[in-house]
Protein backbone atom coordinates (compact mmCIF):
# COMPACT_ATOMS: atom_id res chain seq x y z
CA UNK A 1 0.00 0.00 0.00
CA UNK A 2 1.20 3.45 -0.48
CA UNK A 3 2.14 5.80 2.28
CA UNK A 4 0.13 8.35 3.10
CA UNK A 5 1.31 11.86 2.79
CA UNK A 6 0.91 12.26 6.01
CA UNK A 7 3.26 9.81 6.93
CA UNK A 8 5.68 11.32 4.38
CA UNK A 9 7.21 14.03 6.84
CA UNK A 10 7.45 17.61 4.59
CA UNK A 11 11.09 18.18 3.39
CA UNK A 12 12.08 21.19 1.51
CA UNK A 13 13.08 21.48 -2.26
CA UNK A 14 15.28 23.63 -4.38
CA UNK A 15 11.67 24.81 -5.74
CA UNK A 16 10.48 25.80 -2.32
CA UNK A 17 12.90 28.72 -1.95
CA UNK A 18 10.70 31.46 -3.28
CA UNK A 19 8.20 30.32 -0.99
CA UNK A 20 10.17 31.44 1.94
CA UNK A 21 10.98 34.53 1.12
CA UNK A 22 14.04 34.30 2.68
CA UNK A 23 17.44 37.14 1.93
CA UNK A 24 20.70 36.08 1.38
CA UNK A 25 21.17 36.93 5.09
CA UNK A 26 18.05 35.17 6.18
CA UNK A 27 19.85 31.79 4.34
CA UNK A 28 23.32 32.13 6.27
CA UNK A 29 22.14 33.17 9.58
CA UNK A 30 20.22 29.83 9.54
CA UNK A 31 23.67 28.51 9.29
CA UNK A 32 25.32 30.70 11.80
CA UNK A 33 22.95 29.81 14.21
CA UNK A 34 23.03 26.11 13.88
CA UNK A 35 26.74 26.23 13.85
CA UNK A 36 26.78 28.37 17.29
CA UNK A 37 24.70 26.30 18.73
CA UNK A 38 26.45 22.98 18.03
CA UNK A 39 29.28 24.92 18.55
CA UNK A 40 28.60 25.91 22.55
CA UNK A 41 27.07 22.44 22.89
CA UNK A 42 30.94 20.60 22.12
CA UNK A 43 32.46 23.10 24.14
CA UNK A 44 30.13 22.68 27.11
CA UNK A 45 30.51 18.77 27.06
CA UNK A 46 34.05 19.62 27.11
CA UNK A 47 33.79 21.98 30.50
CA UNK A 48 31.51 19.47 32.09
CA UNK A 49 34.13 16.57 31.34
CA UNK A 50 36.38 19.02 32.96
CA UNK A 51 34.09 19.01 36.10
CA UNK A 52 33.79 22.66 35.70
CA UNK A 53 29.62 22.44 35.20
CA UNK A 54 27.57 21.28 38.14
CA UNK A 55 24.72 19.50 37.62
CA UNK A 56 23.57 17.61 34.06
CA UNK A 57 24.14 18.95 30.72
CA UNK A 58 21.26 18.24 28.25
CA UNK A 59 22.41 18.63 24.58
CA UNK A 60 20.14 19.42 21.52
CA UNK A 61 22.92 17.89 19.20
CA UNK A 62 20.81 16.72 16.22
CA UNK A 63 17.60 18.91 17.66
CA UNK A 64 19.40 22.37 15.77
CA UNK A 65 17.06 22.68 12.78
CA UNK A 66 13.76 22.44 14.71
CA UNK A 67 15.03 24.93 17.32
CA UNK A 68 16.65 27.42 14.94
CA UNK A 69 14.02 26.91 11.96
CA UNK A 70 11.80 27.00 14.36
CA UNK A 71 12.00 30.27 16.40
CA UNK A 72 13.55 31.85 13.04
CA UNK A 73 9.97 32.61 12.06
CA UNK A 74 8.65 34.40 14.88
CA UNK A 75 8.34 38.13 15.04
CA UNK A 76 10.52 40.52 17.60
CA UNK A 77 7.04 40.14 19.82
CA UNK A 78 6.15 36.85 20.02
CA UNK A 79 6.86 34.75 22.68
CA UNK A 80 9.59 31.34 23.24
CA UNK A 81 8.92 28.59 25.82
CA UNK A 82 11.95 26.22 25.23
CA UNK A 83 12.57 22.94 26.26
CA UNK A 84 15.58 21.43 27.25
CA UNK A 85 17.64 20.92 23.81
CA UNK A 86 16.55 24.22 22.26
CA UNK A 87 20.07 26.49 23.25
CA UNK A 88 19.30 27.47 19.21
CA UNK A 89 15.91 28.62 20.24
CA UNK A 90 17.64 31.15 22.63
CA UNK A 91 20.16 32.11 20.71
CA UNK A 92 17.79 33.32 17.96
CA UNK A 93 15.63 34.96 19.95
CA UNK A 94 18.72 37.07 21.19
CA UNK A 95 20.61 35.77 24.02
CA UNK A 96 24.18 36.30 24.15
CA UNK A 97 26.47 33.70 24.01
CA UNK A 98 28.49 35.34 26.69
CA UNK A 99 25.38 35.02 28.83
CA UNK A 100 24.20 31.20 28.10
CA UNK A 101 27.72 30.27 28.52
CA UNK A 102 27.99 32.37 32.36
CA UNK A 103 24.63 30.69 33.04
CA UNK A 104 26.18 26.93 32.58
CA UNK A 105 28.81 27.61 34.70
CA UNK A 106 26.90 28.77 37.54
CA UNK A 107 27.85 32.36 37.23
CA UNK A 108 26.55 35.90 38.45
CA UNK A 109 26.93 36.96 34.55
CA UNK A 110 24.69 34.20 33.38
CA UNK A 111 20.90 34.39 32.84
CA UNK A 112 19.83 33.89 36.19
CA UNK A 113 22.41 35.20 37.43
CA UNK A 114 23.85 32.18 39.28
CA UNK A 115 21.13 30.65 40.20
CA UNK A 116 20.40 27.83 38.57
CA UNK A 117 21.75 25.09 36.12
CA UNK A 118 21.41 25.31 32.32
CA UNK A 119 17.94 24.61 30.89
CA UNK A 120 15.77 26.92 32.99
CA UNK A 121 17.05 30.20 32.41
CA UNK A 122 14.83 32.67 30.64
CA UNK A 123 14.50 36.07 29.59
CA UNK A 124 11.65 38.24 29.45
CA UNK A 125 13.15 41.18 28.16
CA UNK A 126 14.03 39.05 24.74
CA UNK A 127 10.18 37.18 25.22
CA UNK A 128 11.98 33.91 26.29
CA UNK A 129 9.80 32.51 29.57
CA UNK A 130 11.85 30.04 31.60
CA UNK A 131 11.18 26.61 31.19
CA UNK A 132 9.51 24.20 33.81
CA UNK A 133 11.12 20.85 34.63
CA UNK A 134 8.03 18.85 34.50
CA UNK A 135 7.74 17.41 31.42
CA UNK A 136 4.41 19.38 29.12
CA UNK A 137 3.53 21.73 31.73
CA UNK A 138 5.11 23.99 29.48
CA UNK A 139 2.20 23.52 27.32
CA UNK A 140 -0.60 25.25 29.16
CA UNK A 141 1.66 28.41 30.07
CA UNK A 142 2.30 28.66 26.42
CA UNK A 143 -1.61 28.60 25.90
CA UNK A 144 -1.82 31.11 28.89
CA UNK A 145 0.34 33.69 27.09
CA UNK A 146 -1.51 33.27 23.94
CA UNK A 147 -4.86 34.07 25.54
CA UNK A 148 -3.16 36.73 27.06
CA UNK A 149 -2.36 38.22 23.64
CA UNK A 150 -5.74 37.92 22.42
CA UNK A 151 -7.57 39.53 25.10
CA UNK A 152 -4.95 42.59 25.26
CA UNK A 153 -4.96 41.97 21.58
CA UNK A 154 -1.29 41.93 21.37
CA UNK A 155 -0.92 39.84 17.90
CA UNK A 156 1.82 37.73 19.81
CA UNK A 157 2.31 34.33 18.95
CA UNK A 158 3.73 31.72 21.81
CA UNK A 159 5.50 29.16 20.47
CA UNK A 160 6.79 25.79 22.47
CA UNK A 161 8.01 22.41 22.19
CA UNK A 162 7.36 18.93 24.06
CA UNK A 163 9.17 15.46 23.57
CA UNK A 164 7.87 12.21 22.76
CA UNK A 165 8.12 11.68 26.02
CA UNK A 166 6.58 14.32 26.79
CA UNK A 167 3.29 14.50 24.62
CA UNK A 168 1.88 11.69 26.64
CA UNK A 169 1.61 13.49 29.72
CA UNK A 170 -1.70 15.22 30.97
CA UNK A 171 -0.64 18.74 30.37
CA UNK A 172 -0.07 18.76 26.67
CA UNK A 173 -3.58 17.11 26.12
CA UNK A 174 -4.95 19.93 28.22
CA UNK A 175 -3.27 22.92 27.25
CA UNK A 176 -3.53 21.75 23.46
CA UNK A 177 -7.18 21.11 23.75
CA UNK A 178 -7.46 24.42 25.42
CA UNK A 179 -5.95 25.96 22.83
CA UNK A 180 -7.68 24.70 19.68
CA UNK A 181 -11.12 25.13 22.21
CA UNK A 182 -10.71 29.20 22.32
CA UNK A 183 -8.59 29.17 18.98
CA UNK A 184 -5.35 30.44 20.40
CA UNK A 185 -2.13 31.77 18.74
CA UNK A 186 -0.10 29.07 19.97
CA UNK A 187 2.31 26.92 18.12
CA UNK A 188 3.49 23.85 19.69
CA UNK A 189 6.46 21.56 18.16
CA UNK A 190 6.90 18.10 19.32
CA UNK A 191 10.65 17.00 19.24
CA UNK A 192 10.41 13.57 18.44
CA UNK A 193 13.54 11.98 19.02
CA UNK A 194 12.44 8.71 19.10
CA UNK A 195 13.51 7.99 22.66
CA UNK A 196 11.75 9.57 25.99
CA UNK A 197 15.00 8.99 28.53
CA UNK A 198 15.57 5.41 27.40
CA UNK A 199 12.13 4.59 26.19
CA UNK A 200 11.98 4.08 22.80
CA UNK A 201 8.75 5.52 21.05
CA UNK A 202 7.32 2.22 20.21
CA UNK A 203 7.11 1.70 24.00
CA UNK A 204 5.69 5.30 24.92
CA UNK A 205 2.35 4.75 22.90
CA UNK A 206 0.40 3.08 20.32
CA UNK A 207 -0.43 6.35 17.98
CA UNK A 208 1.17 5.77 14.60
CA UNK A 209 2.70 9.25 14.58
CA UNK A 210 2.46 11.74 17.73
CA UNK A 211 0.71 14.69 15.59
CA UNK A 212 -2.42 11.99 15.61
CA UNK A 213 -3.50 13.65 18.42
CA UNK A 214 -4.40 17.33 16.78
CA UNK A 215 -7.33 15.97 14.73
CA UNK A 216 -8.89 14.82 18.59
CA UNK A 217 -8.35 18.86 19.84
CA UNK A 218 -9.96 19.76 15.83
CA UNK A 219 -6.64 21.56 14.92
CA UNK A 220 -4.34 20.82 12.08
CA UNK A 221 -1.42 18.61 12.40
CA UNK A 222 1.51 18.70 9.99
CA UNK A 223 4.90 16.15 10.16
CA UNK A 224 8.03 17.28 9.06
CA UNK A 225 11.64 16.33 8.53
CA UNK A 226 13.38 17.70 11.62
CA UNK A 227 16.69 17.83 10.58
CA UNK A 228 15.96 19.97 7.43
CA UNK A 229 16.33 23.59 8.91
CA UNK A 230 14.19 24.92 5.72
CA UNK A 231 10.96 22.50 6.10
CA UNK A 232 10.83 23.56 9.76
CA UNK A 233 10.88 26.89 8.56
CA UNK A 234 8.67 26.67 6.01
CA UNK A 235 5.66 24.40 8.26
CA UNK A 236 6.31 26.86 11.34
CA UNK A 237 6.19 29.74 9.30
CA UNK A 238 2.86 29.10 7.87
CA UNK A 239 2.06 27.70 11.37
CA UNK A 240 3.26 30.77 12.95
CA UNK A 241 1.15 32.90 10.29
CA UNK A 242 -2.83 31.03 10.84
CA UNK A 243 -2.32 31.55 14.47
CA UNK A 244 -1.51 35.28 13.86
CA UNK A 245 -4.42 35.53 11.40
CA UNK A 246 -6.43 34.38 14.38
CA UNK A 247 -7.23 30.60 12.87
CA UNK A 248 -5.88 28.67 16.38
CA UNK A 249 -3.05 26.66 17.19
CA UNK A 250 -1.01 24.04 14.80
CA UNK A 251 0.58 20.91 15.95
CA UNK A 252 3.67 20.26 14.76
CA UNK A 253 5.72 16.69 15.23
CA UNK A 254 9.39 17.11 13.62
CA UNK A 255 11.04 14.03 13.57
CA UNK A 256 14.54 13.56 14.47
CA UNK A 257 17.06 11.49 16.55
CA UNK A 258 18.75 12.37 19.67
CA UNK A 259 22.40 12.52 19.03
CA UNK A 260 23.65 11.94 22.06
CA UNK A 261 22.71 10.52 25.86
CA UNK A 262 19.68 11.99 27.23
CA UNK A 263 21.58 13.88 29.12
CA UNK A 264 26.08 13.66 29.70
CA UNK A 265 26.17 11.08 31.97
CA UNK A 266 23.86 8.41 30.00
CA UNK A 267 26.32 6.44 27.17
CA UNK A 268 22.65 5.60 25.71
CA UNK A 269 24.01 2.12 25.24
CA UNK A 270 20.39 1.66 24.95
CA UNK A 271 20.31 3.15 21.21
CA UNK A 272 21.06 0.61 18.62
CA UNK A 273 24.32 1.62 16.57
CA UNK A 274 23.22 1.57 13.22
CA UNK A 275 19.92 3.88 14.34
CA UNK A 276 22.77 6.35 15.10
CA UNK A 277 24.99 5.81 11.89
CA UNK A 278 21.89 6.39 10.09
CA UNK A 279 21.07 9.69 11.47
CA UNK A 280 24.91 10.37 11.55
CA UNK A 281 24.30 10.90 7.88
CA UNK A 282 21.58 13.02 7.68
CA UNK A 283 22.85 15.88 10.16
CA UNK A 284 21.16 18.08 10.09
CA UNK A 285 24.23 20.99 9.91
CA UNK A 286 25.64 19.08 7.02
CA UNK A 287 22.90 18.67 4.98
CA UNK A 288 21.95 22.65 5.28
CA UNK A 289 25.55 23.12 4.10
CA UNK A 290 25.03 20.83 1.09
CA UNK A 291 22.06 22.36 0.00
CA UNK A 292 23.42 25.76 0.50
CA UNK A 293 26.52 24.59 -1.98
CA UNK A 294 24.61 22.58 -4.21
CA UNK A 295 22.16 26.02 -4.91
CA UNK A 296 25.23 28.27 -4.72
CA UNK A 297 23.32 30.45 -1.66
CA UNK A 298 26.93 30.95 -0.41
CA UNK A 299 30.18 31.40 -1.70
CA UNK A 300 33.40 29.78 0.00
CA UNK A 301 34.77 32.80 1.73
CA UNK A 302 31.13 33.48 3.59
CA UNK A 303 31.23 30.47 4.77
CA UNK A 304 34.44 30.30 6.08
CA UNK A 305 33.92 33.82 7.37
CA UNK A 306 30.94 32.63 9.81
CA UNK A 307 32.39 29.67 11.21
CA UNK A 308 35.62 31.81 11.58
CA UNK A 309 32.93 34.47 13.67
CA UNK A 310 31.41 31.34 15.23
CA UNK A 311 34.47 30.27 16.80
CA UNK A 312 35.64 33.18 18.16
CA UNK A 313 32.39 34.24 19.87
CA UNK A 314 32.60 30.96 21.43
CA UNK A 315 36.10 31.33 22.61
CA UNK A 316 35.24 34.59 23.50
CA UNK A 317 31.92 33.61 26.00
CA UNK A 318 34.15 30.50 27.63
CA UNK A 319 36.83 32.83 28.35
CA UNK A 320 34.40 35.30 29.65
CA UNK A 321 32.06 32.60 31.50
CA UNK A 322 35.78 31.30 33.24
CA UNK A 323 36.44 34.50 34.06
CA UNK A 324 33.67 35.99 35.57
CA UNK A 325 32.78 35.71 39.69
CA UNK A 326 30.53 33.63 41.23
CA UNK A 327 27.50 35.16 42.58
CA UNK A 328 27.95 36.27 46.38
CA UNK A 329 26.18 33.96 48.94
CA UNK A 330 23.37 36.51 50.12
CA UNK A 331 22.64 37.36 46.29
CA UNK A 332 20.50 34.16 46.60
CA UNK A 333 18.12 35.84 48.95
CA UNK A 334 17.28 38.62 45.77
CA UNK A 335 14.63 38.87 43.67
CA UNK A 336 12.42 36.59 45.49
CA UNK A 337 9.67 38.76 45.57
CA UNK A 338 8.71 40.96 42.28
CA UNK A 339 8.76 44.71 42.98
CA UNK A 340 4.91 45.97 43.70
CA UNK A 341 4.14 49.38 42.63
C1 LIG B 1 6.29 15.00 34.36
C2 LIG B 1 7.73 14.52 34.31
N1 LIG B 1 8.01 13.20 34.42
C3 LIG B 1 9.30 12.78 34.41
C4 LIG B 1 10.33 13.68 34.30
C5 LIG B 1 11.78 13.19 34.30
N2 LIG B 1 12.32 13.31 32.94
C6 LIG B 1 13.06 14.37 32.57
S1 LIG B 1 13.46 14.30 30.94
C7 LIG B 1 12.66 12.82 30.73
C8 LIG B 1 12.59 12.15 29.37
C9 LIG B 1 12.01 13.11 28.38
O1 LIG B 1 11.79 12.54 27.15
P1 LIG B 1 11.17 13.38 25.97
O2 LIG B 1 9.96 14.13 26.41
O3 LIG B 1 11.01 12.44 24.83
O4 LIG B 1 12.26 14.49 25.65
P2 LIG B 1 13.81 14.27 25.28
O5 LIG B 1 14.55 14.39 26.59
O6 LIG B 1 13.94 12.96 24.61
O7 LIG B 1 14.17 15.39 24.36
C10 LIG B 1 12.09 12.40 31.91
C11 LIG B 1 11.32 11.15 32.06
C12 LIG B 1 9.99 15.06 34.21
N3 LIG B 1 10.93 16.02 34.08
N4 LIG B 1 8.70 15.45 34.21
Amino acid sequence: MPKSKKENPITFRKDDIPSLEFSHEDFLNLYYFMKLSREIELRVINLYRQGKILGGVYSGIGHEAISVGSTFVLGEEDILLPMHRDMGAHLVKGQTVERILAQYLGKEAGVTRGRDGNMHHGDLSRGIVGMISHLAAMIPVAAGVALASKLQKKNRVALTFVGDGGSNVGDFHEGLNFAGALKLPMVLVIENNQFAYSTPISKQTAAKNLVDRAAGYGIPGVIVDGNDVLAVAKVCREAVERARAGRGPTLIEAKTMRMRGHSEHDDHAYVPPELLETWKGRDPIQQYERFLTENTLWTSDEREEIEARVKKEVDDGVDFAEKSPFPRGEQALEDVYAPVE
